[in-house]
């Protein structure tokens, strides 16, 4: 029987009487020869031990590095890729062996912070960059990432493809309510007949004020569409100034006596459950949280930016194991009108090439995960997949992970949404400012969860590709939401979910000036992820 699923794996550990550890299982299916790894696992563990764990199965799999000749000969392509298993073997070690003490340096913190921020800040003087002490190597296992769509792109744009990736949508979306209401199809809601109950799940198509200040909602499922009110004295009106098109919502209320329109008592969100619990790493490891790099644009902060490197050769960043980084890595050509008097590199596989020497000063350990964003040099719509082989081939001495826009990270059994971030320029545009601003970039995430959906609103700022799914549903509830793009440092949680908004690594622009907007430039996010607490380091 093959155990390539985990679920698999855990039946054939519990017919041998044992229970596992979420990530023992997962490094068993996961390892060339799960049959194997599992034998040699459960060898490995003593006798008495009731539970196997992530350390026994690393030291089965350090022990003896599974023979795999079938793999060899079927395949040999496959060396090229991410199946860097074997590489597992000492990263508990390296963890265990000492104790985190840095992170609650007072020195130097700063203000600046926001009132829910879930940790604290301390910058790093600029003199400490640069010292260089070689630390005792990293070896992180390669983090899984579940809903990469790179080069599974099926859409070319028709109508009937957008028609099947808002059905998906909406399928899915509505999924999720549907455990909260009791919904009917917009086209037999007539039929109910005036004074009914009735709940209803649709795609918002449209908002209207009415003339005398109420606001009707035209919500759409798959069988048509319906209007419901929402009267403006109700405390359901303030939800209305958060809503966005093509979102996927729930209202209950009660039909009209001409059974034409719906009075909304209530609107619900698809939603991130008040008792999510996050889960966290079993052992203290940290992952570095950045974005929007910009290499070539003349604002490029290429100092603060060796300064994170040689920071990260240091003993204090020895435990950061992971970089992500979430989109932006150089600042392209011809994004922006005039774009061109702003860059030190015009060509944009250049920008590539220096971002790759910038890279490089990263320690060699460190895990690297990027995702493209919309200076990147992929199609701009959204999902965008990971960048193309050439591009690959210029990043490739640091062996990073590159996947599509977004994409669910696996880290450490972590579970990071990472996302560029276009959408929330369309978020703080559309809603009140309390509830969603450049200053605090992390409450606009926060509705992007409520949504369960990184980029709701079609044919705005956001450009969206269709697909036979859509990937920018947030199926999963993560445990960490990492966006960058407005160029702002933030966080905070929202039912438990960490939300992090990087900052970046480019002055303001010209263009940033003109809209005043102040970036948070040379800031470094450090995620602890046994813990979900957050520091940032400042290096500009
Ligand atoms: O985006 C950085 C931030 O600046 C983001 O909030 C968009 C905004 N921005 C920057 N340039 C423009 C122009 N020309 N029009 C509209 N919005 C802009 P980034 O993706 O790094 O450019
Ligand atoms: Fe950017
Ligand atoms: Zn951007």
């Amino acid at each position: 029987m093959p155990l390539e699923s985990s679920s698999r794996v855990v039946q054939a550990l519990t017919r041998r009487g044992f229970n596992a550890e979420r990530e023992a299982v997962t490094l068993i299916a996961e390892s060339e020869t799960p049959e194997l790894a599992l034998e040699a696992a459960v060898e490995r563990a003593p006798d008495d031990a009731l539970v196997l764990t992530v350390a026994h199965v690393r030291e089965a799999l350090a022990a003896d590095p599974v023979p795999d000749p079938e793999q060899v000969s079927e395949d040999s392509a496959d060396s090229a890729g991410p199946s860097a298993a074997p590489a597992d073997t000492d990263a508990g070690a390296a963890g265990e062996s000492h104790a985190p003490t840095h992170d609650a340096d007072p020195s130097g913190s700063t203000g600046a912070a926001t009132p829910d921020r879930a940790g604290e800040r301390v910058d790093v003087p600029h003199e400490t960059g640069g010292s260089g002490s070689a630390v005792g190597s990293r070896s992180p296992p390669t983090p899984v990432v579940a809903n990469d769509m790179t080069g599974q792109s099926t859409g070319t744009g028709a109508y009937d493809e957008f028609v099947g990736v808002f059905r998906d949508r909406y399928d899915r979306l509505a999924s999720q309510l549907r455990g909260r209401v009791n919904h009917r199809p917009a086209d037999s809601v007539e039929s109910m007949g005036g004074g009914a109950d009735v709940e209803i799940i649709g795609l918002v198509n449209d908002i209207r004020s009415t003339a005398s200040g109420h606001w009707l909602i035209e919500l759409e499922d798959t069988t048509g569409t319906f209007p419901c009110l929402v009267m403006k004295d109700r405390d359901i009106a303030d939800l209305v100034n958060e809503l966005l098109m093509d979102e996927c919502i729930a209202v209950s209320g009660t039909l009209a006596d001409d059974a034409g329109i719906v009075f909304v008592d209530a609107i619900h969100f698809p939603d991130v459950p008040r008792t999510h619990r996050p889960n966290t790493a079993d052992r203290h490891v940290q992952a570095a949280l950045i974005s929007d790099v910009h290499v070539g644009s003349q604002e490029f902060l290429g100092d603060a930016w060796s300064r994170f490197a040689d920071w990260l050769h240091t003993e204090e960043a020895e435990h950061v194991e992971y970089l992500l980084i979430a989109g932006d890595m150089v600042e392209g050509v011809g994004v922006y009108p005039n774009q061109d008097e702003e860059l030190t590199i015009i060509d944009i596989y250049e920008q590539y090439e220096t971002f790759a020497e910038h890279l490089k000063e990263v320690p060699g350990d460190v895990e690297i995960v990027m995702i493209p964003g919309n200076h990147d040099a992929v199609r701009l719509a959204e999902p965008q997949p990971g960048f193309d082989e050439e591009l690959r081939g210029i990043m490739s001495a640091h062996d990073p992970q590159i996947v599509s826009n977004p994409a669910m990270v696996d880290v450490e059994g972590v579970n990071i949404l990472m996302y560029h971030g276009v959408s929330l320029d369309e978020v703080i545009a559309e809603l009140p400012a309390e509830k969603a601003s450049y200053d605090e970039p992390h409450k606009a995430m926060y509705h992007l969860l409520k949504k369960r959906h990184v980029a709701p609103q079609f044919g705005g700022r956001t450009r969206v590709a269709p697909e036979e799914r859509d990937y920018l549903v947030i199926d999963e509830v993560p445990d960490v939401f990492h966006t960058g793009h407005v160029h702002k440092l933030g966080w905070g949680k929202y039912h438990n979910v960490l939300a992090v908004n990087s900052g970046c690594w480019q002055a303001q622009t010209d263009f940033q000036k003109s809209v005043n907007i102040d970036p948070d430039a040379g800031y470094a996010p450090i995620l602890d992820l046994d813990t979900l607490e957050m520091t940032v380091r400042k290096f500009a």
